[in-house]
This record gives structure tokens, sequence and C-alpha cells, in this order.
């Protein structure tokens, strides 16, 4: 049992594979002296993700928040994309770069995704898309967005930055919708340093996306859009390599955990988690969110996560303040009360979880908890 920490718990902390398999990787680049552009560690990668996924599809890029930003610009996105505030504010900032206008709406209670229904009723002449996250790693309501989308004829893009590794009946969750993004940045549970990824259904796309990614050069001489610099480098692509032969491994870890602190928390008042998925979903165990009800725990959100910090204990509070709210986006109208985000933005506090977490560092956190539950409750 731990009695004090000696060092502070974050709310992630990268995996890395053994030193030894990087440096072995590393004398591959010094070799070539091939460091970005299309390099062969790159090439292999993409063919290891490919095989991942089980698509053909897939582009990747030097971070989520630019793989998006391409995207939406390769998809020709425009006016008006239904999205939801309660995310992490590269989602929005991806449309703004685009300048397509966000309209947010709702999310719902259970697993904090976007609301269909208030999707269905923010639906304008402008309306080109719907940008849905699967906040969490937590599939969005996937069938109901994707009959709206039909209905209304919009494209459907999922922000899975968060998704790695979901499946859901068995397939991966990249195969649902036009297109998703997975982020690859180091606080996920699977990164390449930084990295990101779009996987997407036409097959057309992908030489637009190639192109915008690489300033849109074409060939040598050819410049056919005005793209950007969004490459993905080798030393990225050897980290991102190395780590996917090890994540079944640390989302098993991942899974023990979010099971401990389900255990170990169960029965304290106003500490509510997720609902279990049902079992046609393939989770991920990405983040440990749990709302904190002030009227029953007996102290704020914010109380907790002050007082945890007095112990080293530094958990975050992914997704506050709502995407809406931040000074940048503040002056957008926003027509839909947004009832459930600002309920659980106020609530919400995502508590350390990352495959080197031990078991006694999990215990340590749930018995701070109750602690100071216990010793500051007002009521
Ligand atoms: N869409 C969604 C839904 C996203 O969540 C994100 C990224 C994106 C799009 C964009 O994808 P990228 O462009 O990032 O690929 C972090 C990440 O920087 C960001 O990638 C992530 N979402 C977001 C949810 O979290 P911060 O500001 O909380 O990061 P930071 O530096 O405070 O890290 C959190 C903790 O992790 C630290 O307290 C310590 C630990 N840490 C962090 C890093 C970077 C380490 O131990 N080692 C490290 O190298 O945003």
């Amino acid at each position: 049992m731990i009695k004090k920490l000696d060092k502070p718990i974050y709310v992630t902390k990268p995996f890395l594979p053994p030193l030894e398999e990087f440096t072995e990787g590393l004398k591959e680049i010094w070799d070539s002296r091939r460091l970005t552009n299309r390099g062969p560690l790159l090439l292999r990668y993409n063919q290891l993700l490919s095989e991942y996924f089980n698509t053909h599809n897939i582009c990747l890029f030097n971070n989520g928040t630019l793989a998006l930003q391409i995207g939406l610009q390769g998809m020709g996105i425009s006016g008006e994309v239904i999205t939801t505030p309660f995310t992490f504010v590269a989602t929005t900032h991806a449309l703004y770069w685009n300048k397509i206008r966000p309209v947010f709406v709702d999310i719902e209670p259970d697993y904090y995704t976007i609301d269909p229904q208030a999707v269905e009723a923010a639906i304008t002449p402008w309306t080109t898309a719907i940008l849905a996250v699967h906040v969490y790693g937590y599939p969005c309501q996937l069938d109901a967005l994707a009959d709206i989308a039909r209905h209304h004829n919009l494209r459907l893009i999922y922000d899975a930055a968060h998704a790695f590794g979901v499946k859901v009946d068995g397939k991966s969750i990249c195969h649902y919708g036009d297109m998703s993004m997975f982020s690859f940045h180091a606080t996920k549970l699977y990164h390449s340093i930084e990295g990101g990824m779009l996987t997407f259904k036409e097959d057309g796309l992908k030489n637009t996306f190639n192109y915008l990614k690489n300033f849109g050069f074409k060939n040598e001489t050819e410049v056919v859009m005005p793209g950007t610099n969004a490459k993905m480098n080798e030393f990225q692509a050897l980290m991102g390599m190395l780590i996917l032969q090890y994540i079944d491994g640390i989302i098993e870890k991942l899974y023990k955990i979010d099971t401990i602190y389900r255990e170990q928390l169960k029965d304290i008042p106003g500490i509510k988690f997720p609902p279990l998925l049902p079992g046609n979903i393939t989770y991920n165990h990405a983040y440990e969110p749990v709302e904190v009800i002030e009227e029953e725990f007996g102290i704020s959100r914010d109380f907790l996560y002050e007082k945890l910090k007095e112990h080293r204990i530094y958990c975050r509070r992914y997704f506050y303040p709502l995407v809406c709210d931040m000074a940048c986006y503040s002056n957008l109208y926003v027509n839909d009360p947004l009832t459930t985000a600002r309920f659980v933005a106020k609530r919400i506090i995502t508590l350390p979880i990352y495959d080197s977490l031990t078991i006694n560092e999990v215990e340590f956190i749930c018995d701070r908890i109750i602690e100071i539950h216990k010793k500051f409750k007002k009521y």
C-alpha cells in the first residue's frame, strides 16, 4: 500500500517501447539518411496500419489537427457543420481554418457523444456535414447519425482522435461515416510521438490528401493545389510501428485499471461512471471520465480536482470549458441551450489511466478520493 507518492501521477504517461527496439530502428534511419518525405519506414508503417484497420484508404499526417483540417478541405466541406462543443478545441479549430461555421449542439448524457436529435433539429439549408466526436473512445450513435446524414444528404465525419482500437460488431470504428481522423499524439493510448491519420470511404480522396499534405505536389514539378506541409517523418513512423506491436497488451492493462476504479469507487455517492458498453463494442479504455455530482458527493468537482493536486495527483477536466465558451468562439451565436453538455462539463473529471499505472497507484488515487469526500463533504 502506498502512503505518499514519491513522484507525481499525471492524467497520462506515454507508453514507450524498449529503448533497444527504438535505437535498432534508428540505425536504419542513420543508414538511409532518409528522415522524412515518404521514407521507407513511413511506407512500411502505412502498410501495417492499412492491415490493422483493414482498409487501403488511409493517409498519415504529422498530427491529428492537420489531418482533420486537411480532411475537411480535401472533401470540400463548406458552409455550416453541426458539431459538439464537448471536445478538445482542435475539433473546432479544424472547421475554423476551413472557414466553416461550427453549429454546436448538445450531447447525450451516458457517453457524452453528439445527440442525433439535436443534430437533426439544427440542420439548415447551409448545413453540409456533421462532425461528431467519439469522445473518450465511446462510439457515437452510428446508425442514427448515418440515417440523418443519408436523409439530408450530408457528409458524416468522425473525429476519432480517442478511438484507436475501438471496434463495433468486430469492425474497426474507422469503417463508419465518410471519414475518420485518429490522433497519434503522445498523450493517446496509441501514439507516434505526434501524428495523425485519416481513413475514408471514397478512393479518390487519397491523392487529394497526399497532395494537400505535401505542398500540393503531384510530382517533381507539378503543384496541383495550394497544399501545406503536414507530413509524418521517419522517427514518428518508427515509434508508431513499434508501439503497434504492444497495443493489445496496453488496452488489456487499461481495462484492468478501469475495473479497479469502478470497483473501488462503486459505493461512493455522487461518483458516476459511464455505463458499461454493450457487448458488441470493443472499447479501448483511453480515458477514465467520471462525473462528480456535488449534491451527492458533498463537494464540487473543482474542489476535488484541487485537493487531489495537493496529493500530487494531476487529473484533467477534459472537456471543460465547452469549446463554444472559449474566448475565440464565445462570440458565435449558439441556438441549442446545450443543457447536457453544460451539466457534464461542470462535473466531469478524467482520472489518471495509462498502462504503467500500478494497481497500488490506482488504489492510492481511489483512497484519496474517498478520504477527501469524507473529510470535506458539506452534507
Ligand atoms: N480531436 C480531439 C478530440 C482531441 O482530443 C485531440 C487532441 C485532437 C483532435 C487533436 O489531435 P493532435 O493534433 O493533438 O494529434 C492533450 C494533447 O496535446 C492533445 O493531443 C489531446 N487531444 C488532448 C485531449 O490532450 P493537453 O493540453 O491536455 O496536454 P498536456 O501537455 O497538458 O498533457 C497532459 C498530461 O500528459 C501532462 O500533464 C503530462 C502528460 N504527458 C504529456 C506529454 C505531451 C506526458 O507525461 N508526456 C508527454 O510527452 O492536450
